[in-house]
């Protein structure tokens, strides 16, 4: 059977057996096809059958948690944590709250972990795991309360050996914080287990700026490799998180002008460059809506969101140099795409995980649009996290501008592997197919060393 035929046997098995897990089947979808260029040349890992047996998470945990309301109701919700794979080294991946999350979220994100966590080549294997609780309207209290209820039940999976996890949307410090008292209270135990953790209680400095920060790296160094930079680049970047905040400000650092960023209810558009003390106070600290910066700096616009062009987003329609899509999956679609290429954008550098709908990737190979993959271009944050295992394990504590210079090399060789890679295959400048051969080679290799456990 010829390569591409396995794929499609892999494919039509998937939809079978993971009815309605759509990222899922469009995650592993896209790094199928693009493996082919290896397949074609190396028969290795058809006969060891390594495409079946990838896509396969090692270990899958639903469970309820149930949690007491303010108003002393219980209130049930899931928990899942995805092992995926740990060929590389123990499961390491984000958790996930948010009231979109099910099954087929945390597959596709733990399968694009396994292959990110791979071009980290920092050892460690893939997990995601989350809930479909949602934070928004919950009380500081009953945020603690559902932390303390998911880690009642999460605790016995994982382990600083075994499975390490961190934030994603919905999860940032203060909910770490949250998990692992929990995590300490229930087992009397000091360790690394989490990361993202404080920095007074063994967070590494740096990791909270750390995949904003690798995804900007990343796209310089894509931006060099064109013989160009990102000095007084015009960037528009999506979502107004983590990794949004800490993209804009490391903009400001390469001499670039972010100009809009937004949130699931609007976009501000600020045409002189956001300004990143009333967005961190609004954001970091108070958790308001953007709204409230258009408020504060009356020549910033707000677009509501439902004044978003039909099948787009109102962001991607402001002009720009370069994109960041920085938010959530498949918020970059087709129509968004056709609007950036029409005002001339010349990079989409993708820092949250799969924003890119597939029709609008093929739209922007067509046009040559140059394009980072968020598996290499996000990879930061996990590689920092793992600078933060290291850290505990060693009982040691980096300064800030320690953890900064590794993520820059780590950034750096990210690149030079990706884009290599994209040329010993004969697509030079393709950096998702560099991305899914490199990251897939390292771990169907080790997977074959390992044998059929
Ligand atoms: P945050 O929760 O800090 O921020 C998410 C931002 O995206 C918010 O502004 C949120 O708006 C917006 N958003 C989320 N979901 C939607 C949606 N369905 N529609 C519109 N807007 C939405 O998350 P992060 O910044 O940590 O994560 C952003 C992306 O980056 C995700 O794809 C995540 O998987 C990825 N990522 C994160 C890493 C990390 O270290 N944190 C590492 C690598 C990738 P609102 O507040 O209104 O909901
Ligand atoms: O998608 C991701 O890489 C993350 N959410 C960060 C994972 C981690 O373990 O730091």
């Amino acid at each position: 059977m010829k390569p591409s035929q396995q794929v499609e046997k892999v494919l039509e098995h998937i939809k079978k057996c993971s009815p309605g897990q759509n990222e899922f089947y469009q995650a592993v979808n896209e790094v199928l096809f693009s493996l082919l260029p290896l397949l074609n040349e190396d028969s290795r890992y058809l006969e060891y059958n390594i495409l079946q047996r990838i896509v396969v998470p090692e270990r899958t945990v639903i469970f309820k948690v149930n949690w007491l309301n303010d108003k002393g109701k219980i209130e049930t919700n899931l928990g899942y944590r995805v092992q995926f794979n740990s060929t590389l080294g123990p499961y390491k991946g984000g958790l996930r709250f948010h009231p979109s999350v099910n099954l087929g979220i945390v597959k596709f994100l733990g399968f694009e972990q396994i292959f990110k966590n791979a071009l980290t080549d920092l050892g460690i294997g893939g997990g995601k795991g989350g809930s479909n609780f949602d934070p928004k309207g919950k009380s500081e209290n009953e945020i603690m309360k559902f932390c303390q209820a998911f880690m009642l039940e999460l605790y016995r999976h994982i382990g600083k050996d075994t499975d390490i996890p961190a934030g994603d949307i919905g999860v940032g410090s203060k909910e770490i914080g949250y998990l692992y008292g929990q995590y300490r209270k229930i087992t009397n135990k000091f360790d690394g287990v989490l990361t993202g953790k404080g920095v007074n209680w063994g967070g590494s400095k740096a990791r909270k700026e750390a995949t904003g920060y690798g995804s900007v790296y990343f796209a310089e160094n894509y931006l060099n490799a064109n013989d160009d930079s990102l000095q007084n680049k015009i960037c528009t970047v999506s979502g107004s998180g983590n990794v949004a905040i800490y993209t804009i400000e490391k903009l400001y650092y390469f001499g670039a002008k972010p100009v809009a960023c937004s949130d699931s209810r609007g976009t501000i558009y600020h045409k002189k460059g956001i300004d990143l003390t009333t967005l961190k106070a609004i954001k970091e600290i108070t958790r308001q809506s953007l709204e409230v910066y258009a408020e504060i700096h009356h020549d910033a616009i707000y677009i509501p969101v439902n004044k978003y062009p039909k099948g787009g987003h109102a962001v991607w329609h402001i002009p720009c140099d370069i994109a960041f899509p920085s938010a959530t999956q498949n918020e970059l679609t087709l129509t968004d795409v056709k609007a950036l290429y029409k005002n001339g954008c010349k990079l989409i550098n993708e820092g949250a995980n799969m924003p890119t709908t597939p029709d609008a990737i093929d739209f922007i190979k067509e046009k040559g649009i140059l394009f980072s993959p968020g598996k290499a271009a996000n990879a930061g944050g996990v590689a920092t996290s793992q600078l933060e295992m290291s850290q505990n394990a060693s009982m040691q504590r980096w300064t800030f501008a320690e953890v900064d210079i590794k993520l820059h090399q780590i950034m750096r060789n990210i690149f030079d592997i990706v884009y290599d890679t994209s040329i010993e295959f004969d697509c030079k400048g393709d950096l998702m197919v560099g991305a899914n051969i490199a990251g897939f080679k390292r771990v169907a290799d080790s997977m074959i060393e390992q044998g059929s456990i």
